[in-house]
């Protein structure tokens, strides 16, 4: 049955032509040439149970653990159901520091996964993106090449659900086709180059989904997600998520992994015993809002 869901500015129905169900791909696991086509195709991969459920779900517990200790927490509720008090605000430090999303993100499950889809040796950037998104939070429209975009061009992003999440917590949502359709040919030659720390631009290319779609084409999808799950996609597929309704956190990770025979991005590994710096100057520079930098792409 279909229901209203939030996505950022819009309200659509979930399942319905502006919000369509992801499909996985499952069924290919043992043909990666099927699988490379069909990434070819949509330009994300859900694969439904790829990590260890039960290690992710101790990844949840340890990170709610970490949020607990700031004292932003619920105390009256139980600890996994991740009920904020109310103006309470999750600090991100030390989120991705605990042993257990370390054990999901760099386990055997993935890490094969990628071996065999890029048929040789992986690398896992170091720096993991951690996050506990509150009511009201989401992400907007953007791609991934603004911010990792200076190594392998056939780097990947591994999107990890910690713990089910439905779409009022609000997971990730793609656009599919937004990689390759004609439509969008002209946003990946200006927007998909930027580069967040040389051009000093916020990354995200809009708040409103709709207009991606109405513009230039593709059609957003999601799921419900399920501990274990995990969504794979490129470095020029546009993405966004859901808006949290509920006043829990909805937990999840993104990690980052390519052939590790290519250039890496430097800003995201480590280097002579040195953590990765991540970004330089977007977040310290004046930055240039994406309404003056799409005026100037005339897009
Ligand atoms: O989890 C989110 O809200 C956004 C995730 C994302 O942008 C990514 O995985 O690149």
């Amino acid at each position: 049955m279909s229901k209203p869901v939030r996505f950022l500015t819009r309200e659509p129905t979930f399942p319905s032509a502006d919000l369509v169900e992801m499909r996985d791909c499952n069924d290919l696991l043992d043909d990666i040439d099927e699988l490379q086509a069909r990434f070819a195709e949509d330009g994300y991969l859900l694969v439904r149970g790829l990590h260890d459920r039960g290690q992710v779900l101790a990844a949840r517990a340890e990170m709610l653990a970490t949020i607990r200790d700031q004292g932003v927490l619920d105390p009256g509720s139980p600890l996994d159901e991740g009920r904020l008090l109310p103006g309470g605000r999750v600090s991100g430090r030390g989120l991705d520091q605990g042993g257990e999303l370390l054990k999901v993100v760099g386990g055997a499950p993935i890490l094969d996964f990628f071996q065999r889809y890029f048929a040789g040796d992986v690398r896992r950037f170091d720096f993991t993106w951690s996050r506990a998104v509150p009511n009201g939070g989401a992400t907007g429209a953007h791609v991934d090449a603004v911010y990792m975009g200076r190594g392998s061009r056939r780097l990947m992003t591994c999107w990890t659900p910690l713990g089910d999440i439905d779409t009022a917590l609000g997971g990730l949502v793609v656009c599919v086709g937004s990689h390759r359709l004609d439509g969008f040919r002209r946003l990946r030659q200006t927007y998909g180059r930027m580069d967040v720390d040389r051009d000093v631009v916020n990354g995200w290319f809009t708040s409103d989904p709709g207009e991606i779609t109405e513009r230039f084409g593709g059609r957003w999808a999601t799921t419900e997600f399920r501990a274990g799950d995990a969504v794979l996609f490129g470095m020029f597929t546009l993405h966004a998520s859901l808006t949290n309704t509920t006043d829990r956190l909805r937990l999840s990770a993104d990690t980052r992994y390519q052939p590790a025979a290519e250039p890496a991005d430097e800003r995201w590994v480590r280097r002579d015993g040195k953590d990765p710096s991540g970004h330089t100057t977007w977040l310290t520079g004046k930055q240039k809002s994406m309404t003056e930098a799409r005026a100037a792409w005339g897009i």
